[in-house]
């Protein structure tokens, strides 16, 4: 397996998720800079023009970060980091969606119409004036979610999965670049300190990010 590979939260939830599950993958560096992942062959492997994408040993493509993260789970030894049970994998598919739809996205198209916006503007479309909502729903998102985490370890209680893994690998990368984790989320806080603190959180940093600073 081969993952395609480059600077961003993406891909490296994808190389947190394979660093737990002790995975190792080949890597092939796309230079999302200079928009390579918007051209041939790159779109040949993933029509979004997105990285991460997984080459799988049968030479096929996989992309979309948890369609990835399930396809390793799947495909290795070891505990699950999904679910060993029906309703251990719907517990984790449901907040990995939920912190998906409410959190991430919001954030990251919050970071692509605004910080991001000199990047993004010809790759998108992008809607500027939208930024700041978009930044406010994501905060909305923390704020519930902190109510959720009071007393749990890790959003499915006291199991570690791919939505722990998800969330940590989007919050770490836009505390940096402008959504920081506000430290009055005291549930989210301590539990985005306990993540930070796995080997695989720092094992995972993307070379060149590291060296400016980056948490991708
Ligand atoms: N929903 C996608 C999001 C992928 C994504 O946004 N990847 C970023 C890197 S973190 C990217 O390719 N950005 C460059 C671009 O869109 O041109 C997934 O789950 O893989």
């Amino acid at each position: 397996m081969k993952l395609h590979n480059s600077l961003g939260p993406n891909p490296r939830i994808v190389r947190m998720f394979a660093i737990e599950k002790g995975i190792e993958l080949d890597k092939v560096e796309v230079d999302l800079m200079s928009a390579e992942n918007r051209q041939a062959p790159f779109l040949e492997k993933n029509p979004s023009g997105q990285l991460p994408a997984l080459e799988t040993d049968d030479g096929a493509f996989v992309s979309e970060v948890t369609a990835i993260c399930e396809y390793l789970d799947e495909k290795s030894s070891g505990p699950s980091l999904v679910g060993s049970t029906p309703e251990e994998r719907a517990e984790a598919r449901m907040w990995t969606r939920k912190v998906d739809l409410n959190i991430c996205e919001p954030m990251a198209n919050g970071f692509r119409f605004a910080e991001g916006l000199e990047l993004f503007k010809d790759r998108l479309i992008c809607i500027p004036q939208a930024a700041d909502d978009l930044k406010a729903t994501a905060q909305s998102g923390l704020d519930k979610l902190d109510g959720w985490m009071a007393g749990r370890t890790f959003l499915c209680g006291d199991r570690m999965t791919m939505a722990d893994v998800f969330l940590f690998g989007m919050l770490d990368f836009f505390a940096s670049a402008g959504q920081p984790v506000r430290p009055e989320l005291k549930n989210v806080s301590a539990w985005f300190a306990h993540m930070a603190d796995r080997p695989s959180a720092e094992a995972s940093l993307h070379e060149v990010a590291a060296a400016v600073g980056m948490r991708g």
